[in-house]
């Protein structure tokens, strides 16, 4: 059992929601809705955005803070977007609405069980929402980086997590397409307190950013080399 500690428990006041944003003003009012509907409307929203739809009006008035940035891939902006907040705890989603805004109050949990991060893991329940070619990507991505890492982890690729900001200031952060596999292998080889936790998948709404080719073999090789990087270290 953990112990209790002294400091207070994190609350959704000490919760940053941070996504990157393009062109998803199909989606964006309904995950922001959602995010002010589960959290009561405390917790921080930002917005890395690249979009030239109505995305940041949308956002904006919903209360999230907005930065704009070239369209330069995903990893470029949501790497912003985790550097950029301003609260203890970051949440990271797309904002397709396909990830379960009401899992945000289990996640704090967690972290105030004592994880470092937890990691939304979109196989567990069988994501059948997921295209097929991509659920059999997801599958390999994450049996491809349980061997490189000797632990057996179940989806890499997920968009949803909650990290303490210490740990995504702590690590310089290197891939683009590859950042989300990257923002769970470092602090895994780095002997942070990590955790998955199943969530349900929904279907996307608005057009995927991601080639399914390009971007697998992208994110194939950003685990080899981050893998090697850990061991090398
Ligand atoms: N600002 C910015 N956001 C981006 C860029 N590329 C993708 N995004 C956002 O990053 C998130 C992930 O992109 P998705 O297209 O959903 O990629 P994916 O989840 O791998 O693919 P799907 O399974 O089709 O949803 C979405 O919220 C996008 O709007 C970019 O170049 N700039
Ligand atoms: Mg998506």
């Amino acid at each position: 059992m953990q112990q209790e500690t002294e400091s207070a428990q994190l609350t959704f006041e000490d919760l940053s929601v941070v996504m990157g944003t393009y062109n998803e003003e199909e989606s964006i009012g309904v995950v922001l809705e959602d995010i002010e509907r589960v959290t009561d409307g405390d917790a921080e929203i930002i917005c890395v955005d690249g979009s030239s739809d109505r995305t940041p009006e949308i956002a904006r008035e919903h209360g999230a803070t907005v930065i704009e940035q070239k369209p330069q891939g995903y990893g470029v902006a949501v790497r912003e977007a985790v550097l950029s907040a301003n609260r203890p705890v970051v949440v990271t989603t797309d904002c397709d609405d396909t990830y379960p805004m009401e899992a945000l109050g289990d996640f704090l949990s967690l972290i105030n069980e004592g994880y470092d991060v937890v990691s939304g893991d979109r196989l567990y329940h069988g994501a059948e929402k997921m295209p097929a070619f991509n659920r059999f990507g997801n599958a390999a991505f994450a049996l491809l980086a349980s061997g490189l890492m000797g632990e057996r982890v179940h989806d890499t690729t997920t968009g949803m997590r909650a990290y303490r900001r210490e740990v995504v200031q702590q690590i310089k952060w290197t891939e683009n397409t590859g950042l989300s596999a990257e923002l769970l292998i470092r602090p895994l080889m780095r002997g942070y307190n990590v955790r998955e936790r199943p969530i349900t998948y929904r279907e996307r709404r608005g057009e995927t950013k991601l080639d399914p080719i390009e971007g697998g073999l992208a994110i194939a090789k950003s685990i080899v080399k981050v893998c090697l990087q850990e061991r090398l270290r």
